[in-house]
């Protein structure tokens, strides 16, 4: 089989780039390990920033999301026991945040490719990718029993943290920086009316605890758990018993429990692959770097590493120019560290380090007491939530 693109992994950032690059007339294949009911299953972001609804509407799959979508301008920071809005759409000049979770993003990029007709191979076993470091790369994999060969152009790995394509990269070409936290997320995902309608953020001396949502009926909650912890350790009643108590009275009362349709634990990291190029072939979203979640920044960060590597692939194919494709790591990863600092910051002053002592609790309390009664503090979490420009600081 020949093609222009060869897109590895069939998540947001594979289904994306496949999307945008139909859009503009440029062929592209796109090859998954995993079935399209597992890529479905899988329960992850719930935040889209405005650049990634703008990049969604320019994809084509937009009309669910802004009809299902819910629009929120602010989020609630609890701590001491006490809840205190960050009014982002006031301090970011009127920008919002959409919730949507990224199962329906996924859902309606798949369904876009399906209607236009364009090839997936979904349960492609053994994938691998050749000649990346010449100008025609190849990826194969079997399927039925049988090997096959995709010649192509450009290789872009959108196969996420555990791809095949990050790891093909030559040793000696690749530098990774990485910090591993020392707890993870349990999330519970259930059929009951979300506790607020907008999220909390929980600083509590138990742990960090997120209320999120998909829908008016639908809701996502977190807590922080150690590495140690198993989600089998956690039935649904433990799990509401604790995020009770890491919740100020108002939210309590509030609080509607119900069975879990979903329950699992993510570890937490900061990971950055420099460059994200390799002669031909590209690395977007997860397949190059990772975000803890607290700053919502994961699949944003994807879309927008898709925007840039889409647009240089036009500039390739419609203006018979490198220069696109040369920018795009040096681009991407201006956008990237900027997440990853907010990531971490946002990270580190929300949950429960034990190692830092109580004077650690002590120090996170006065630096959100600072941010809430200072308009620049505010606005600098506003500014990062809501997610920065495209073209910020370039
Ligand atoms: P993905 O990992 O989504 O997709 C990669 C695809 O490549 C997968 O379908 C995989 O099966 C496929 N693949 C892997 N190896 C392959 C191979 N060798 N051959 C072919 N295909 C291969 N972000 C947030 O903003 N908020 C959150 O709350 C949040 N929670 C998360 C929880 C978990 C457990 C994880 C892992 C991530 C979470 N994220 C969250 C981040 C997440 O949303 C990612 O940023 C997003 O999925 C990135 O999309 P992709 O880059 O497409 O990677
Ligand atoms: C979610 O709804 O899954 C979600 C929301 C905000 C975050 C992380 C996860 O920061």
């Amino acid at each position: 089989m020949r093609t222009q693109v060869a897109i590895v992994g069939a998540g947001p950032s594979g289904l994306l780039l496949g999307q945008l690059l139909h859009k503009a007339g440029i062929d592209a294949v796109i090859v998954e390990r995993q079935s399209a009911e597992y890529v479905l299953g899988r329960i992850r972001a719930g935040v889209l920033e405005q650049v990634t609804i703008d990049l969604l509407d320019e994809a084509g799959v937009g009309a669910r999301m802004h009809k299902e979508g819910l629009v929120h301008g602010g989020f609630d920071m609890l701590f001491k026991g006490e809840r205190h809005r960050i009014d982002m759409n006031r301090l970011t000049g009127g920008k919002n945040v959409m919730v949507y979770g990224q199962t329906e993003v996924t859902r309606d990029l798949m369904d876009a490719r399906q209607a236009a007709g364009l090839t997936t191979v979904y349960e492609a076993v053994n994938v691998q990718v050749h000649d990346f470091d010449t100008r025609n790369p190849r990826v194969t994999y079997e399927k039925d029993g049988k090997t096959n060969e995709i010649q192509c152009d450009f290789i872009a790995g959108c196969d996420g943290f555990h791809g095949v394509c990050r790891a093909s990269a030559p040793r000696s070409a690749i530098r990774e920086y990485e910090k591993v936290y020392p707890f993870g997320w349990l999330g519970l995902l259930s059929d009951t009316p979300p506790v607020h309608e907008e999220l909390i953020y929980a600083n509590s001396e138990r742990g960090f605890a997120l209320c999120s949502m998909r829908s008016q009926t639908r809701s996502r909650y977190y807590l922080q758990v150690p590495l140690t912890d198993k989600v089998e350790d956690w039935s649904d009643e433990a799990f509401w018993q604790e995020l009770r108590l890491r919740l100020d009275p108002d939210a309590r009362n509030q609080l509607v429990t119900g069975p879990s349709i979903e329950k699992s634990i993510a570890p937490l990291r900061s990971f950055v692959t420099e460059p994200l190029r390799f002669g031909r072939m590209f690395l977007a979203g997860d397949a190059g770097h990772i975000v803890p979640p607290t700053g919502a920044k994961g699949l944003n960060l994807a879309a927008t590493d898709v925007k840039y590597l889409f647009n240089g692939l036009v500039e390739y194919y419609k203006e018979k120019s490198e220069a696109g494709v040369d920018r795009y790591s040096e681009l991407a990863l201006k956008r990237i560290w900027r997440a990853e600092r907010f990531s971490w910051w946002f990270t580190s002053l929300m949950h429960r380090f034990p190692e830092n002592g109580e004077i650690g609790q002590k120090l996170q309390e006065a630096e959100l007491d600072y941010l809430i009664h200072s308009e620049a503090g505010s606005r600098s979490v506003a500014e990062n939530y809501v997610g920065l420009p495209l073209d910020f600081g370039l």
